[in-house]
Parts: structure tokens; C-alpha cells; sequence
């Protein structure tokens, strides 16, 4: 019997496995902005649940509680794993909707699977829901779900966050699918993107390619047969973090202590650049090490008195591209530290692994350049998070223009990392800003990250979904 008035749908669950000594699995909450919105909105409802894969491979366990939220889990086979996530996600949408940056395969027993799991991801979200409740869909995993849940239920409203880019029409154009794709985001009320630019390319896509009818962010999705027209809107809400979080680590003082204990550890450098990301070719890692490594070369970087930490989280490595991106970056890594580094410390200190809220915000806290140099990324929170740990307004952003964070984040240093004497001229800038203008462009940056929070995300595009999504079929054309 569905009981659920709010459920989410995403490829993950918010928790991970743990096993215990005795064998037994414990399920631990993994921390992450997403979460904490959607706790904060769960809140709201009666009863709010959330639907998604549990990490492994094989039969689902049965849905279970964590924090006060129902978890439905979501089956996915070893194959599945391998053709749907790796496959037509990450080897297929992935590039393609990051501006081509390597090349987009395209399989067709891929496209299968992919299919085949957003109908199992849509029978479950459906078998949640209570009459009438909401259905909030996550992520370019997950492009058919609402419509097929649509067709079983239309008495719900169902909500569309996109969080990677939405790619112009003619890269878009090259999706085996394609139309199968739009269709299937078309079943929500209401489409969601982090940027502007993002949510004008998704309704040139719909016009171009299916020929419906738009006015402006409003796509009339003709009716079949007897069923009425209905109405979709496409809408930016760009994605925040938990800003209330960070600043209450920011006032720890075993954090304060800690962000200084970095800096003696690292040789009391002058100044400390800092980069935070997923190991992926979307973020330009190797644009960031090119410039530091010609920097150092010509002599205007001194590697006695500054130090760059680069964090490169794991991500994705049974996919090609990025094992070949990480034996990439720990060759010039090692290049650069070989060639430039002082004996007892290193030019690039690079960390391969995971690190917990309280070290990451004490990092942010000791470094004194934070870039994030992003070749196409949908928002980028590591931008908003180094603003939101520097209540003491020190600190520079240099910030792609390709990142969505560029659209709010006008005080950052912008730039575009594919001009590599730009970037080498922009970290420059940032190592020499006077300490009145970082205070400058920091107040600018701390407002915006300040005010506009995760949980007001949230709140927004659900309100946003009540207000355009009549349940009972949608939105009909006037
Ligand atoms: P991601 O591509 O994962 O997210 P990003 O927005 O930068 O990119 O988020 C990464 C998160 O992981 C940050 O919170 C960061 O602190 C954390 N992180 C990175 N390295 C870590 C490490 N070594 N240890 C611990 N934590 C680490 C996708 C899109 C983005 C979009 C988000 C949210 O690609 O564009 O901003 O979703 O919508």
C-alpha cells in the first residue's frame, strides 16, 4: 500500500554498507549536500521516502529506516552495473553532456539496460507514493523515469533535477535516443537545471527536435488520442551546500587548530593553493597542473614558500577515461615534484583518497588559493564550500566560467582554463591580491553563498513544483 507524500528517486541511496565484525551490514548515511536538503524537506511531510540503488551489485535487501527516512532499495545486477551506470550514465551521457571533453560511446545493449533500470527505478517510486503525493527525480540517470511514472500514476506531481549540464542542441543532437530521452524528461511538471543556460538549451532541444510548442520555459506537450495537452516547465535552481554546517565547523577551535597544524606540517609555507576534486576529466586537473608546472618553471612561483594541494578523489575506475586521467595526473605530478620540488616537501602535495567534513573544511581553512578550474561542470559546490569556510575573508577564488557557480560567484576570480597563460596569470593574481581587496571580493562571494543554502534549494523547487504541477495529469494547456 503506498503511504509516501514526498518521495525521492536517485541512483544512490543516501547511506553506504558497512560490515560489522559479526558479518552483519550496518548502514551508515553518507554526508553530502543532497542529503541534508533533502532531510530538511522531509521534515515538511508526513512521511518522506527515498528510492535508490544501495552500492552492490545483486538482490536488493529489503527497504529499511535511516534518520527518520524510508529507503527503498533499488536492484541492479553485476551487468546492469556495468551497462547501464558505467555504460549509457558514464560512458555516454556523462561526456556528452560535459561539451565532448573525451568522446561519448554509444552502445545499444548499453541504452537496453538503461532502460531496463529506469523502469525498475519508476515501479518502485510508484509502488511508494501515496494518492496524490510527489515524486522529485534526480539526475541524468534517470532521464525516463517520469514518464513512465506518469503513465502509471497521473495523479502525482513528479519534479526533474538535472545536476550535470544541459548541453546545447547540436551536441545533444548526437544521442542515439534522443527523442526517447526528451520524452521521457517531459513527463515531469516541472524540469529543473542549475543554470539558465542549461534549462534555454534543454527547450531548444524540445523544439527542435520534437517540434512542440514553446513559450519561453514552457513546453505544451501535445495530448494522444483523447488526452489533453499538458504543460512542462523548465526552470534553473542552482544547487547550494549546507552553509550552516560548514560555518559551525569553521567556529571549532580543534578545526582552527587543525587548519594551522596544516600549514606547520606542509613547512609553514607563505601561501597554500588548494584544488578539491572528484578524479574526473570534466574538472580540469590537467590544465591546473600544466599552469602550476609552467608557473614553477619560469621562475614565477618560488616552491620554497608556496605549496599546492591538489585532493583528486577516487571516482569511476573500472571507466576507461578515468584510468587513464589518473596515470595522467600522477605523471606530472611526479614530473613537476621531481623537477621542482625541496627536499623534505613537495611542490603538488596530491591526495588520492577520500577525506571527512571536519579535514576538508580545515583545508579550505588553511589555504590561502582555492581553484577550481572545471572544463564544464554543472554547478561545482567545492567553489561555494572554500567561500562558506572563510568567515575571517581571507582567501581567493579563482573559479572557471564554466562552472554554474560562475553564474552567482561574479567576485571570484573568473577564468578560462583552456587559455593555459590565462589561468597561469590568474593564479597569479590570486597569490598577490592585497589582503583588503580578498576581503573585498570574499564579503561579495559570502553573501551569495550565505543566502541561498541548500535547504532553500530545495524548498524552492518544491515549491515551484506545487505551484505549476496539478495532480491529476499534469498541467493542462490553457
Ligand atoms: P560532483 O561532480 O561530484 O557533483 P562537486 O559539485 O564539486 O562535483 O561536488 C563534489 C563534492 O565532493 C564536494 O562537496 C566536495 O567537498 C566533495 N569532495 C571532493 N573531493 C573529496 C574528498 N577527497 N573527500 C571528501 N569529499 C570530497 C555533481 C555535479 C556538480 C554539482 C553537484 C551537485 O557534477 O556540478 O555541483 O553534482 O549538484
Amino acid at each position: 500500500m503506498p503511504t509516501h507524500d514526498l518521495v525521492i528517486v536517485a541512483n544512490r541511496l543516501p547511506v553506504d554498507a558497512r560490515t560489522l565484525p559479526d558479518g552483519a551490514t550496518e548502514w551508515v548515511t553518507s554526508p553530502g549536500g543532497l542529503v541534508t536538503a533533502m532531510e530538511s524537506v522531509m521534515r515538511t511531510v508526513d512521511s518522506g521516502a527515498w528510492v535508490g540503488w544501495h552500492g552492490t551489485p545483486g538482490q536488493a535487501p529489503e527497504p529499511f529506516a535511516a534518520d527518520g527516512m524510508h529507503l527503498y532499495p533499488v536492484p541492479l545486477s553485476e551487468q546492469e552495473v556495468s551497462r547501464y551506470y558505467e555504460g549509457f550514465s558514464n560512458g555516454t551521457l556523462w561526456p556528452l553532456y560535459h561539451d565532448v571533453i573525451v568522446d561519448p560511446e554509444f552502445h545499444r545493449t548499453w541504452w537496453d539496460a538503461y532502460v531496463r533500470a529506469n523502469r525498475r527505478f519508476a515501479q518502485a517510486a510508484v509502488s511508494a507514493t501515496a494518492p496524490g503525493g510527489t515524486i522529485w527525480v534526480h539526475d541524468y540517470q534517470l532521464q525516463l523515469v517520469p514518464e513512465l511514472i506518469r503513465s502509471a500514476r497521473p495523479d502525482v506531481r513528479i519534479g526533474f533535477f538535472n545536476h550535470i549540464p544541459f548541453p546545447p542542441v547540436e551536441l545533444f543532437s548526437q544521442l542515439p535516443k534522443r527523442n526517447q530521452v526528451l520524452r521521457g524528461l517531459l513527463g515531469a511538471d516541472l524540469v529543473g537545471f542549475q543554470r539558465e543556460s542549461d534549462a534555454m538549451n534543454f527547450v531548444a532541444a524540445v523544439r527542435h527536435l520534437l517540434g512542440y510548442q514553446v513559450d519561453q520555459y514552457t513546453v505544451t506537450v501535445p495530448g494522444i488520442g483523447s488526452e489533453p495537452a499538458r504543460q512542462v516547465t523548465a526552470r534553473s535552481f542552482p544547487i547550494s551546500i549546507d552553509t550552516a554546517a560548514v560555518s559551525a565547523l569553521t567556529e571549532d577551535p580543534a578545526l582552527q587548530e587543525r587548519a594551522a597544524e596544516l600549514r606547520r606540517e606542509l613547512g609553514e609555507p607563505a601561501k597554500i593553493v588548494l584544488g578539491v576534486d572528484r578524479l574526473d576529466y570534466t574538472k580540469g586537473i590537467r590544465h591546473r597542473l600544466k599552469a602550476w608546472g609552467e608557473l614553477l618553471d619560469d621562475g614565477s612561483i618560488d616552491p620554497h614558500d608556496t605549496v599546492m594541494i591538489q585532493v583528486a578523489t577516487p571516482s569511476r575506475e573500472r571507466v576507461d577515461a578515468y584510468r587513464q586521467l589518473r596515470d595522467e595526473v600522477e605523471l606530472t605530478v611526479g614530473r613537476i615534484n621531481g623537477d621542482h620540488a625541496p627536499i623534505g616537501r613537495p611542490a603538488v602535495s596530491y591526495q588520492h583518497r577520500s577525506f571527512d567534513r571536519r579535514d576538508m573544511t580545515a583545508l579550505y581553512m588553511a589555504s590561502d588559493v582555492c581553484l577550481v578550474t572545471a572544463l564544464r561542470d554543472g554547478m561545482n559546490l567545492v567553489a561555494k564550500e572554500y567561500v562558506a569556510s572563510r568567515p575571517d575573508l581571507r582567501g581567493v577564488l579563482v573559479l572557471s566560467e564554466f562552472a554554474g557557480a560562475a553564474d552567482e560567484l561574479r567576485a571570484a576570480i573568473l577564468v578560462n582554463p583552456h587559455d593555459i597563460d590565462e589561468l597561469k596569470a590568474a593564479i597569479l593574481q590570486a597569490l598577490n591580491m592585497p589582503e583588503e581587496e580578498q576581503e573585498q571580493a570574499m564579503l561579495s562571494l559570502r553573501r551569495q553563498v550565505l543566502d541561498h543554502d541548500v535547504q532553500a534549494w530545495a524548498r524552492a523547487f518544491l515549491a515551484e513544483l506545487e505551484s505549476v504541477g496539478a495532480p491529476g495529469g499534469g498541467t493542462p494547456a490553457p
